[in-house]
């Protein structure tokens, strides 16, 4: 899978690329990364990306005609294993169904926005899908981009060596997972809780459950709904 990111800041991709799972992933040629800098389709003598809000009102928006011939360039041919993502506020929630879907395409290319944000039309007429990671303010599409990059190119068939631990993992039962411990079995007065440390599997399966359960209760009720 090809994974292609639009920014005013490549270098700020150098970093979180470079490790672990996505690492391997990429020096294993399971994904390629590809960071286009968007000043490449700015042509006047500042090289601009951005311009005044219509209508008035605080700060710069992104304009679309650098966003529309970057996406022309790289991506020619548009396909239903192809796709354009916008990285937005304003965007649809990105969760683990999202990153399972994403991870079947050929390509992707997630569009970064900076400052108060992008001009309509690019979600009117270019993308594929408007996306948000969370109900909170960051300072631009970047962060997102790169963890969304995180969460689908692990499930690209081939890049987890073990295809059962990503069906295994936290949302895939619509739980959080169960508490995990490991050595000492007592740490500073705090045991390991005991069944744990038999081996009666049946015992273990059980509290496993019960106190995903119990976990996902309390830190996140809304997803008790949903199942
Ligand atoms: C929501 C506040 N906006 C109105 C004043 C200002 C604003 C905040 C953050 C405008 C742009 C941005 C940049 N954010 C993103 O580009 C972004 C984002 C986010 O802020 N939260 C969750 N997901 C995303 S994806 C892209």
């Amino acid at each position: 899978m090809i994974f292609h990111v639009l920014t005013i800041f490549p270098e700020f991709f150098r970093g979180p690329f470079e490790y672990g799972v996505v690492s391997r992933a990429v020096q294993t040629n399971k994904i390629q990364i590809r960071i286009h800098d968007l000043r490449q389709w700015t042509f006047d003598r500042h090289r601009s990306v951005d311009d005044r809000p219509f209508g008035g009102g605080e700060g710069m928006l992104m304009k679309p005609e650098p966003i529309f011939l970057a996406a022309q360039a790289i991506l020619p041919q548009k396909s239903d294993n192809k796709k354009i993502a916008l990285m937005s506020a304003q965007g649809r929630l990105f969760d683990q169904a999202t990153a399972r879907r994403w991870s079947a395409l050929d390509e992707l290319l997630l569009i970064c926005g900076r400052y108060e944000g992008v001009d309509e039309r690019v979600a009117q007429n270019l993308v594929d899908e408007e996306t948000s990671i969370g109900d909170f303010v960051v300072s631009g599409g970047e962060l997102p981009a790169a963890l969304i990059i995180d969460a689908v190119a692990r499930l690209v068939p081939g890049v987890l060596g073990n295809e059962a631990s990503s069906e295994n993992e936290s949302f895939s039962t619509g739980l959080l997972d169960c508490p995990q411990f490991t050595r000492p079995a007592d740490f500073r007065g705090h045991a390991v809780p005991e069944v744990l440390l038999g081996g009666n599997h049946e015992e273990i399966r059980k509290w496993r459950h019960e106190t995903a359960l119990a976990k996902t209760a309390k830190h996140r009720p809304d997803l008790l709904k949903k199942i």
